[in-house]
């Protein structure tokens, strides 16, 4: 169990450690010491990640009303959050880059300058954990001692975030011990920004109406306040592992991506494959990370959902692990029908937030069922019918889960040095012009494919569901320097792989006709994409090329048993010269936003985009 050191007086934080996650190492107890004196908690906690100290946050939780337990039977060990309602999903708008240079953040990015950052956030934490806990949570980004491992601290007042953390992280004593002086590492500092005045009650979510979400690259450091949700305060996710491993990737010669890792065996011959994809939030990686092939012929694993770290490995190939540990996915639309891994996945030991509660003390979300429950509570705490005329869990509702209780999860999640690629896929949602799928003509030509990716907008950030809007890599909101720098980096990492290098396609499974429906039926169905995939990097077909890309050739998709789909087929691959030359005009405007930084090769490949169109 967790040490509890009460701040008082005369000895030092590093005194009282005495049982739990302990640390001898000065910096380490230097800073977490000098967070406390900042920000004044009640006492402080160093985590280490055990059973006991889950049992005990989770039950403090329901005491105080801010976890509600599930019913045991049916979710064991599971619990239900409701978050404050303007505090459901990431804060793109207050998310700062705070590199010392504005040109390194890149207009992509919220930039401050360091100092002035730091300035403005000074009286914000002075005192802002006052009574509440200081957790002081070690975590691993991926496995202890492994290549392309990561460590890192996140202090917390939140006892929500670190119960997702001790999920979502390998969290504890083994993190904190690889913590040693000198070594690299990222302090992350989060709070709510709502400190208890003596004998004020709690609220079940606290959380402050003013949020900021700063990095600070250059240091290694985020800072986080005003949030409770997901990707503002699990420090570890977009924080670390994206916008500061980015930078860290850049600095290093390799790659932080918001990308899903599976491993594909074709069951005939033996023959495994490792696929990446990057799609943009609530765009589908979950469910492909999960996919149940709908085809003979292959298996797929699970390695990772959201995040990939890649590195060229010894023999040239490029390596990727999943630094998670869990899972942090979209609820709705997650159900037996679309995605049945998840659902057995989900079985217990899972932290909900902002889905319904039935009556029987079980979750439900739209489209976990066909048949709607007639009375449930809603995300909200409100009762609910389904003639309530409101969605019952939140459109971003997540569930957070142990990696370890995929039932599809391959062996490689545990391997220290990542599995080697064959194919990176990139995508997002779109209900016109980009085809089912499109292997690009060379590396060059799929990173100007990653760099102009639009997608429509998600519920999984604040904003207007349904726009479009340039998402290049997906990582948009996630790249934590200069855009243009960060495809440049891509343009040197095929140099760097050369004949090695995994080959690159586009996807969408979200086109659509014109009466609005999706062309594609999707999902499971997906495999039969991934199946032309893997046969084009073995060489097995030939594709036909097309101005955009190498679209599958007359017969080359298995459609065996969706043959209805045949019928869809033109238009799902329909490329319209006209369309994609106005996207090239607003290719060329979004690339005049960074000026001179813009690789040439992917002007370039505008260029020659512009050609192929004309012809
Ligand atoms: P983040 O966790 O936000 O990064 O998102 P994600 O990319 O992991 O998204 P996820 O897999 O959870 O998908 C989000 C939504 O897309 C869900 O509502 C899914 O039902 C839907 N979706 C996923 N795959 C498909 C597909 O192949 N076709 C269609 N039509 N919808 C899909
Ligand atoms: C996303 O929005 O891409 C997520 C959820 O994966 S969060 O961790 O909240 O960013
Ligand atoms: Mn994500």
């Amino acid at each position: 169990m967790g040490s509890t050191t009460t701040l008082e007086a005369d000895a030092t934080i590093a005194d009282k450690v005495s049982e739990g996650a302990t640390t001898t190492n000065p910096e380490v107890v230097k800073w977490v010491t000098e967070i406390a004196e900042l920000t004044q908690p009640d006492q402080v906690l160093w985590c280490d990640g055990s059973q006991t100290e889950w049992d005990r946050i989770t039950a403090e939780m329901v005491e105080e009303g801010s976890l509600i337990p599930l019913d045991k039977n049916r979710r064991p060990g599971s619990f239900l959050a409701r978050s404050h309602p303007g505090d459901v999903a990431r804060v793109e708008d207050r998310t700062f880059i705070c590199s010392e240079n504005e040109a390194d953040a890149g207009p992509t990015n919220n930039w401050r300058a360091p100092d002035d950052m730091r300035a403005e956030l000074e009286p914000l934490f002075a005192g802002s954990m006052r009574g509440r806990t200081m957790y002081v949570v070690p975590f691993s980004m991926g496995p202890v001692g492994g290549a392309i491992t990561q460590l890192g601290i996140e202090i917390t007042d939140s006892p929500y975030a670190v119960l997702n953390m001790r999920i979502m992280t390998r969290m504890g004593q083994a993190a904190l011990d690889g913590i040693v002086p000198g070594s690299e590492w990222v302090r992350t500092v989060h709070s709510v920004g709502a400190p208890l005045e003596p004998g004020q009650e709690d609220v079940a979510w606290p959380c402050n109406d003013l949020k900021y979400i700063t990095h600070f690259p250059e240091t290694l450091e985020v800072w986080s306040y005003g949030s409770g949700y997901g990707g503002n305060a699990l420090l570890s996710k977009k924080c670390f592992a994206l916008r500061i491993a980015s930078v860290m990737g850049r600095n290093e010669g390799w790659l932080a991506e918001h990308m899903l890792l599976l491993k594909l065996t074709d069951t005939a011959n033996h023959k495994t494959y490792h696929l990446s994809a990057a799609f943009p939030s609530a765009c589908g990686k979950t469910n492909l990370a999960m996919l149940q092939p709908t085809i003979p012929g292959w298996k797929v694993e699970t390695i990772g959902d959201d995040i990939a770290w890649l590195r060229p490995g010894p023999d040239g190939r490029l390596y990727a692990i999943n630094p998670e540990a869990g899972f942090f996915g979209v609820a709705p639309g997650t159900g037996e029908s679309t995605n049945p891994v998840a659902m057995e996945t989900l079985w217990g030991n899972t932290i909900y937030t902002n889905v319904a509660l039935t009556d029987e003390g079980d979750v439900w979300w739209e489209g976990k069922t066909d048949e709607v429950p007639e009375h449930l509570i809603d995300w909200q705490g409100n009762d609910w019918t389904p003639d309530s005329g409101r969605p019952a869990a939140h459109p971003n509702s997540r569930f957070t889960v142990p990696i370890q209780q995929t039932p599809t999860l391959a062996d490689d999640w545990y391997g220290q040095d990542g599995v080697p690629l064959d194919a990176i896929l990139f995508g997002g949602r779109r209900a016109t012009n980009v085809p089912l799928v499109a292997q690009s003509l060379s590396w060059q030509h799929g990173v100007f494919v990653g760099a102009t990716i639009s997608s429509e907008k998600t519920a999984a950030q604040e904003g207007t569901v349904g726009e479009l809007r340039r998402d290049p890599f997906a990582m948009l909101p996630f790249c934590g320097y200069n855009m243009a720098d960060y495809w440049g980096h891509w343009l040197d990492m095929g140099e760097r792989l050369g004949e090695h290098a995994p080959k690159i396609f586009q996807v969408n499974w979200f086109r659509k006709g014109a009466d609005g429906r999706y062309l594609w039926p999707g999902f499971g169905e997906n495999s039969r994409v991934i199946d032309w995939i893997i046969r084009r990097v073995s060489g097995q077909v030939e594709g036909r090329e097309t101005a955009v890309g190498v679209l599958p050739a007359e017969g080359e998709l298995n459609l065996d048993g969706i043959e209805e789909v045949e019928t869809e087929l033109d238009e799902l691959f329909a490329i319209d010269p006209a369309s994609w030359l106005a996207e090239c005009e607003l290719t060329e405007e979004f690339f005049g936003r960074f000026g001179e930084r813009v690789p040439t090769a992917l002007r370039a490949e505008l260029a020659e985009l512009r050609g192929r169109l004309d012809a």
